[in-house]
This record gives structure tokens, C-alpha cells and sequence, in this order.
């Protein structure tokens, strides 16, 4: 099956080897250099830590692509292309990002749904995730609900996760069990999923490996802003983390 097929039927598909390990070893040393370099001048809201007063707990970056044209080019080459052809239109490439769940401390990623932080209407938007490294079970891989990306949004609620701050509250009906994917990765894999699709990702339980990934999210360009559902979400996050972080400083996803 082409990818493209893949990812209209489950809402997900696994593309191994999207970056050669020559191009994963450039990605890396880029981020060895915009982390000391670039990370300390970036706003607040952009750069999440496991535990703030320890740098070496750095757990998420925002907006790479906004703040350092190395990125911005990676994110424009051959992932705006995949994102093209997967749905079907030309993209708009809204946010890029840096996962990590530092060894023994990565909090698990809590299920959602990624078009409830969107608010796109149709949300016809995909997320890519690539590992750095080789990420497993041990480390905290991703996991997919196959099919979920046809059945609408789930409820979500606030669920205290830096980063991830809303979850479902209704996960682990039979059908997410069973249709359930675990995806483990080595470096240069991606997965690309559907703003629909259900996912997560366990925590780091290794006390020796870290598990790093880049993020992509591309929205196509028939997808509008829901205005009315944005602005009532920021005033709900404005309220929730009390008034510490203005609607407009909001990242994509917070
Ligand atoms: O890195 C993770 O644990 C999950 C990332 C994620 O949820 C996403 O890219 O949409």
C-alpha cells in the first residue's frame, strides 16, 4: 500500500529510513549547537523542562523553525513534500519541535488527540515524529490507535503534563486496547499521523537512555482556524495556568 493510502486507512503510517544516517547525525549536531547557543534567549512558553532549575532535564522546544534557519529548511525539504503528498494539498508548516524524555524522568505523553489543541475546521492537519535515537518501550515509543482518526474528537481535560496539558478522559475503551499499535523506531525513522488520530507515548523507564525526536506539524491549507474555538481554549488555558502565560504567547501545542 502507498503511504498515502496507509495513512487515509489508519490514520498513521511508519516511514523507515526518511533521513539517511548521515542526514540524523547533522540533525544532531544542529541541536547540539542550537541547544547551548539559542535555547537561553528563546521565550518561556517555547522551551519545557522535566524540572526547570535543571537544563539537563530539557523535555520539549517549540517553533525550531521560527528560530533558526537550519530548521526552517529541514522542515520545508522533504517533510513538507511527505505532508503534501499524505494529504493531498498544498500545507502551510505551522510548528516544529523537539521531544526528549530524559533517562528515568521522561513523563509519559498522555493520550490525546492533536486537532483538540488545533481547532481546525475541517481538521485536515498531520503531525510527523522522528526518532533521533533508537526509542522502544523501554525508552517511551509512540503508540497509535489504529482507525481512530474516522471517529471524531474525544472528550479531553486538563491533565497537569507540561507540554501535553490536555489528555482524553475517556481512553482505554476495549477498541483503543485492541486497535492499539506500538511503534518502536530506530534514528531517521518517521511516523506521520492524522490530527484525529489517538496517540501517547509511555514514559522514559531507562535510567541510562534518553529518547529525543523532532515534530513537524503541517496543516493543509483547506483547514481554517476556528476562531471561536481558539480563543475560548486560550481563555480556559489562560485560566488554568493562572494568568501566567497571555493567549497570544500560547504555543500550538501547550
Ligand atoms: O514524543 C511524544 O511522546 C509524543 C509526541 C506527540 O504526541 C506528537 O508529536 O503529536
Amino acid at each position: 500500500m502507498i503511504p498515502r493510502e496507509q495513512f487515509e486507512q489508519n490514520g498513521f503510517v511508519a516511514v523507515p529510513g526518511f533521513l539517511d544516517p548521515s542526514e540524523v547525525a547533522t540533525c544532531n549536531r544542529e541541536l547540539e549547537r542550537f541547544i547551548p547557543e539559542v535555547v537561553p534567549s528563546l521565550p518561556p512558553e517555547h522551551v519545557f523542562y522535566e524540572d526547570r532549575d535543571a537544563p539537563s532535564t530539557l523535555k520539549q522546544l517549540q517553533s525550531l523553525h521560527e528560530h533558526d534557519p537550519w530548521f526552517a529548511e529541514l522542515m520545508n525539504g522533504k517533510p513538507r513534500a511527505l505532508a503534501e503528498q499524505l494529504l493531498g494539498s498544498e500545507v502551510t508548516a505551522e510548528n516544529m519541535q523537539f521531544f526528549n524524555k530524559p533517562p528515568g524522568i521522561g513523563q509519559p505523553t498522555p493520550p490525546h488527540q492533536d486537532a483538540y489543541y488545533f481547532k481546525l475546521d475541517p481538521p485536515d492537519a498531520l503531525t510527523m515524529w522522528m526518532a533521533l535515537e533508537e526509542v522502544d518501550e523501554e525508552n517511551g515509543c509512540v503508540r497509535y490507535v489504529r482507525g481512530s482518526h474516522l471517529k471524531g474528537l474525544r472528550p479531553h481535560g486538563p491533565t497537569g503534563t507540561l507540554g501535553f496539558s490536555q489528555g482524553m478522559t475517556d481512553f482505554g475503551t476495549a477498541e483503543d486496547d485492541a486497535e492499539e499499535q506500538v511503534m518502536p523506531a530506530s534514528p531517521g525513522d518517521l511516523l506521520a499521523h492524522h490530527a484525529l488520530t489517538i496517540h501517547r507515548a509511555d514514559g522514559n523507564s531507562s535510567s541510562t537512555r534518553s529518547r529525543r525526536a523532532l515534530g513537524f506539524i503541517f496543516y493543509s491549507v483547506n483547514a481554517k482556524q476556528d476562531d471561536a474555538a481558539r480563543e475560548a481554549y486560550h481563555r480556559q488555558l489562560a485560566a488554568l495556568q493562572e494568568g501566567k502565560l497571555s493567549p497570544p504567547n500560547l504555543p500550538q501545542r501547550d
